[in-house]
């Protein structure tokens, strides 16, 4: 079977065709729930590639690239990931620039730029009645669920019109109408959240996916570990998706992390465990595309680590001095914008007008928040103590 990625439903179709045996790719990824079965059914796994050790005994389903065609895709499908990739990628630079000018108040606020392939290919994947829990930096989580860039500017910004009035700021947005369970200024709190909410939708039986947005710092907290082992044993409906960019500050991976691999660590719990490429829209999209259909269809936990580059400092004015040059001039091949453009050129169907259309249509989308952030009033004195709990 020349496939690269073989789910549960491909080891029942070759069972009920009489099959034994498997002949894979090197680099085939063979899901969990597939490989249950097969070690279940006693088929065999023959490679055609000879160097390759049994992969049942290591029980990892590392990714090393799914292989797609661009043409896979609808056009308004790719249209719809420029669209919210770019959304993103202006807003945050209007973040930083209102940073820097202190037009935003408070210490800090971190931006998602260069790390949007993630957040647009994971929530394109969602339905809208799934759940994410974000991150401190967790803007880009935000506007690809959905949320309004125009309430998350004044908040931003302080003013009345704002997600929580003004009061919240960055780190503090939620929309529990469109899914999003929060941003969250505390690193790793989001995972326990989301085993909270993808319990209650195991108990409702309503097919409920949550997603939890974290860093490769998170993944260092006591509640990656909790998170993992409580929604394994409750065999909950969660994605706990990592986002190495290899920092947490001005921490790299290899001083904080005893193995690089952070996906591996799920595999300690029996979390079925993934490494894909962050970097690229189209995979991120039908990784998480291909794991939400397993989960739905049974309720599991699973780990992505979606390998990413963080494109400026850890907050709005981090002079990075703890990066390379080297690193610092190999970030724009890891743009996934660029990246995002290089393969667009591919299809002939995508003309530059169309691209220019959809740029028209952020441009407008951004102009329109900074006017409805800017109309805005800043909260009254008196109401300073007010909101910050139920009445
Ligand atoms: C519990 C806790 N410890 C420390 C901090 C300070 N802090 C804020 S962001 C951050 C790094 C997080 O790194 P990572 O999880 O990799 O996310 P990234 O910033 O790379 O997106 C730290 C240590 C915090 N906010 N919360
Ligand atoms: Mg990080």
């Amino acid at each position: 079977m020349d496939r690269k990625i073989i789910t549960q439903e491909d080891v029942k179709e070759i069972i009920s065709a009489g099959g034994k045996k498997l002949v894979i790719l090197d680099d085939t990824t063979i899901t969990s729930l597939a490989r249950d079965l097969i070690n279940k059914e006693g088929i065999k796994l023959e490679y055609k590639d000879k160097t390759k050790v049994d992969p049942l005994g290591n029980n990892s389903t590392k990714t090393k690239g799914t292989v797609y065609s661009i043409n896979d895709f609808t056009k308004d499908t790719v249209l719809q990931f420029y669209y919210l990739m770019l959304k993103i990628r202006l807003f945050e630079q209007l973040a930083k620039t209102y940073k820097e000018k202190g037009i935003i108040p408070g210490d800090f606020v971190h931006v998602y730029m260069g790390q949007e392939a993630i957040a647009v290919g994971v929530c394109s994947a969602l339905e809208k009645k799934d759940y994410i829990t974000s991150t401190h930096r967790g803007h880009g989580h935000l506007i690809a669920k959905g949320a309004d860039v125009s309430k998350m500017l004044a908040e931003l910004i302080g003013k009345v019109d704002g997600y929580c009035k003004g009061k919240g700021g960055s780190m503090h947005i939620s929309d529990i109408g469109l899914g999003i369970l929060g941003a969250n200024g505390i690193v790793g709190a989001g995972l326990p959240i989301a085993c909270g909410s993808a319990l209650a939708s195991k108990f409702n039986k309503d097919k409920v996916i949550t997603v939890s947005f974290f860093g490769d710092g998170a993944s260092n907290q006591g509640t990656f570990g909790e998170s993992l082992n409580f929604a394994k044993i409750f065999s909950l409906p969660v994605i706990f998706l990592c986002e190495n960019n290899n920092l947490a500050v001005s921490t790299p991976v290899s001083y904080s992390c005893g193995s690089p691999d952070i996906y591996r660590r799920g595999l300690g719990y029996g979390v079925e465990s993934e490494l894909i490429n962050g970097d690229d829209v189209f995979e991120v999209y039908l990784a998480v595309k291909r794991i939400l259909k397993e989960i739905r269809k049974e309720p599991h936990p699973v780990l992505i680590e979606a390998t990413t580059h963080r494109q400026i400092g850890h907050w709005v004015g981090d002079p990075q001095k703890y990066r390379t040059d080297k690193e610092l001039a190999d970030l724009p091949n890891h743009d996934p914008l660029r990246i995002f453009l290089g393969k667009v050129k591919g299809r002939s169907d995508i003309t530059s007008s169309d691209l220019e259309g959809v740029e028209s249509k952020v441009v407008a989308g951004i102009k329109k928040a900074i006017d409805f952030a800017d109309k805005s009033s800043y909260p009254p004195l008196e109401n300073a103590t007010k909101d910050y709990l139920k009445e």
